[in-house]
């Protein structure tokens, strides 16, 4: 098992740390992952033999959100926060939740 600590851009509210946990725990090896939205991290706990690291940020990624890991920091910013994420969610997880849209974080 393998632990891998995630810098994570873009999250803004609890349904951004919900998609973001969702991603994670939607890719095979990952056995725990804990997101903290005040921190902008991720904690994740993985079997490095199922996914590799790279697999795990792409998840990050592909919900929607930058992930900025052990590579040195990019200058560029992640994704939206929660636009686009329904078809981004993994095969077997929870239908995305639906922002308002209504101002806030995610308008
Ligand atoms: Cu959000």
């Amino acid at each position: 098992m393998q632990v891998g600590y995630l810098r994570v851009t873009g999250m803004h509210c609890d349904h951004c740390v919900s998609n973001v946990t969702n991603a994670l725990k939607g890719l095979a090896g990952v056995s725990e992952a804990s997101v903290s939205l005040a921190a902008s991290d991720a904690i994740v706990r993985y079997d490095e033999r199922v996914s590799s690291s790279e697999q795990v940020k792409s998840a990050v990624r592909d919900a929607g959100y930058g992930v900025d890991g052990v590579e040195p920091a990019h200058s560029h910013r992640g994704g939206g926060a929660c636009g686009g994420n329904a078809n981004a969610a993994p095969e077997g997880s929870p239908p995305a939740h639906r922002h308002h849209g209504a101002g806030g974080c995610c308008g």
